[in-house]
């Protein structure tokens, strides 16, 4: 959960790109150093992946923590059309901004359904607070269950996402309150061990990344203050400098289908096997995550290379707007969501081959991204995207993307990703 923008280069000479500038000690995180996360100045210490503390249900509160006089906990039904509009205006005017608060994520009702309501969600994962006079719905946190796997084991962990206090009650550790009510709700689940990202520094992170971004539409980027025209070059160079074919080049590739979900988790399974870290899918998640829903405003694009009969290839990017803060118009940003190649997989590996195949690949979803009227299109420095960024033209952004993981200590992981987190 972060929003970013293109960096100026005199921003990248000055260093405000370095990691850490939000970064504190860690007897500042009066929070943070009361909870089973690793702790800073741990770092390299050779121990075992595993859980940092072991609890039984039984010894876990029946009850939530009262909050302050004046509010009371909801949970909140995102299938009611009024609700799941109380939350979406509470993100909108709340949620997160970038570091110069000129954009703001603008989470649609049709998003929020496609990453809160994933297979095994319930609703007593989405937490609200409400003012109880008003009724005003002035907090939330959500969690949904997945797998996940760190090298060898893998494990449930609540994936936790979209938390966010009014900003009229910012500063008054009410994050905290919430944070532990999640964790609760999780425990009395069952559920030990949880998964987040977020832009700021916290106690520790197991995986930084770089947001990295590609202009679809430059003019209008350039226009709300998103890209900068790099010095010395002039609009037209930049508008020819993005500009895209009409149509996509990769023989066989087609929108991804319902007939096509065991190949593609099949294939994500063994390309996903790769990395450090990456969650498991079932069946029934792919098809959540993958499959646009029809007769609603469309979340996901997946697609898929089918070489005779056989599935070689497949990728699939998401939508979430940001609100442009100054002008009230909204930029349709598309973020790079999983993708996989048997051309990663071949023994010995041969990267030459995964490098050409991941351009043809990217380039054809900038084309059809660009289709769909995104304005920008985002990836992050994870998974085998080094292999792309450059030549597909994506510039370094002015933010990070930390992920952590809640009651597991595991030695720092390179490159792996859990993709689904950049939400
Ligand atoms: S990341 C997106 C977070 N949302 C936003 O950035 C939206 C805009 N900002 C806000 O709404 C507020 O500023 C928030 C803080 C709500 C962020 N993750 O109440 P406070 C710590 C974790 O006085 P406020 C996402 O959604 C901070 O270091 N902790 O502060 C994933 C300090 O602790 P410490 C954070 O500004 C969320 C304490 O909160 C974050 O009024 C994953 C201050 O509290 C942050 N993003 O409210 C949550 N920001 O003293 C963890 C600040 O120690 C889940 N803080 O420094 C953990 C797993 C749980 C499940 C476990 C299952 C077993």
């Amino acid at each position: 959960a972060n929003m970013l923008k293109n960096m100026n280069l005199a921003d990248i000479m000055t260093g405000l790109a370095a990691s850490g500038k939000n970064a504190k000690d860690m007897g500042a995180y009066k929070f943070w150093q009361t909870q089973p996360v690793p702790k800073f100045g741990e770092e390299g210490a050779k121990v075992e992946d595993g859980p940092l503390k072991m609890q039984k249900v039984e010894d876990i509160d029946k009850e939530p923590q009262p909050l302050v006089a004046g509010f009371e906990w909801v949970t909140v039904d995102l299938m009611d059309d009024g609700e799941i509009k109380e939350v979406y205006e509470l993100l909108n005017g709340h949620y997160v901004e970038d570091d110069e608060a000129m954009f703001r994520f603008n989470y649609i009702p049709e998003v929020l359904r496609w990453a809160m309501m994933a297979p095994g969600w319930q609703r007593k994962y989405h937490i609200g607070v409400r003012a109880s006079q008003s009724r005003k719905l002035v907090a939330f946190i959500s969690a949904i269950p997945v797998q996940i796997r760190v090298r060898d084991k893998t494990f449930t962990s609540s994936e936790v996402n979209f938390l966010c206090v009014h900003k009229k009650l910012r500063g008054k550790r009410l994050a905290p309150v919430l944070i532990k009510e999640v964790t609760r709700i999780s425990n009395l689940d069952g559920v030990w061990q949880g998964l987040y990202t977020a832009g700021v520094v916290l106690p520790r992170p197991v995986s930084t990344s770089r947001y990295y971004h590609r202009a679809l539409n430059w003019k209008k980027l350039h226009a709300c203050g998103f890209s900068p025209l790099p010095a010395g070059s002039k609009p037209e160079y930049q508008v020819r400098k993005y500009a895209l074919p009409e149509t996509t080049a990769t023989k066989g590739l087609r929108e991804m289908q319902d007939k096509d979900v065991d190949a593609v988790v099949g294939l994500l399974k063994r390309y996903l096997g790769r990395y450090d870290m990456a969650p498991e899918f079932a069946a029934e998640e792919a098809r959540h995550w993958f499959l646009p829903k029809k007769d609603s405003k469309q979340v996901i694009w997946s697609y898929v290379v089918e070489d005779n009969g056989k599935i070689t290839d497949f990728f699939s990017f998401f939508c979430v707007e940001s609100s442009i803060i100054k002008n009230n118009d909204v930029l349709r940003v598309a973020y790079l969501f999983y993708y996989a190649s048997e051309a990663g997989l071949s023994e010995p590996f041969d990267k030459p081959a995964l490098k050409t195949r991941l351009n043809a690949l990217i380039n054809d979803a900038l084309i059809l991204a660009k289709r769909a009227k995104l304005d920008v299109f985002n990836a992050l420095s994870l998974m085998d995207n080094a292999l792309f960024l450059e030549q597909q033209k994506f510039g370094a952004g002015d933010g990070q993307l930390h992920y952590y993981l809640f009651n597991y200590r595991a030695s720092p992981i390179s490159g792996g990703v859990n993709a689904k987190n950049q939400l």
